[in-house]
């Protein structure tokens, strides 16, 4: 059985959206070619930054110590997300235990997995290959939402991060 399990996890199915995620010291950034191509940095906050959040009235399960990032990857639930993952200058790893995800973020690669996750919510992973100083400080933080909470997340990031130049 975990011989099947292999095969279909390297098995991409059709995917509804794609997101591409680039790991940089130390430090995750994210695009979304279907969604007007926008691009973000997703950082890990502070402990000030965290308590600030709180003190504003985020729930403090919401802003975990060393998982918590100012900009966390958006994605609709139910539907299958392709993750092209790659690298812009050391070797990094992508993994997200909730989702069975884990792959090797390599500069010159574009490597591909996919999650699809049954419930909404927020979920975390780290970098998974030693990549220097902060390797333990450049957490992934996902949040699942309903459709119509992604559309609406997407129309405010169109015009959030149209300024940033892209991330590579
Ligand atoms: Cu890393």
């Amino acid at each position: 059985p975990s011989f099947r399990l292999l095969y279909q996890q390297l098995n991409i199915p059709r995917a509804d959206i794609t997101i591409k995620a680039i790991g940089s010291t130390w430090k995750w950034s994210y695009e979304y070619p279907d969604h007007g191509n926008f691009s973000f940095v997703s950082s890990m906050q502070t402990d000030q930054e965290r308590a600030e959040r709180i003190a504003k009235g985020t729930p403090a399960g919401e802003v975990p110590r060393l998982l918590a990032v100012d900009n966390e990857v958006v994605v609709p639930v139910g539907k299958v997300v392709r993750v092209q993952v790659t690298a812009s200058d050391v070797i990094h790893a992508f993994a997200v235990p909730s989702f069975g995800v884990k792959i090797d973020a390599v500069p010159g690669r574009l490597n591909e997995t996919w999650f699809r996750a049954t419930r909404e919510g927020l979920y975390y992973g780290q970098c998974s290959e030693l990549c220097g100083k902060d390797h333990a400080f450049m957490p992934i933080a996902v949040r699942v939402v309903s459709d119509q909470a992604f559309a609406a997340w997407v129309e405010d990031a169109k015009k959030r991060f149209a300024s940033t130049a892209p991330a590579t």
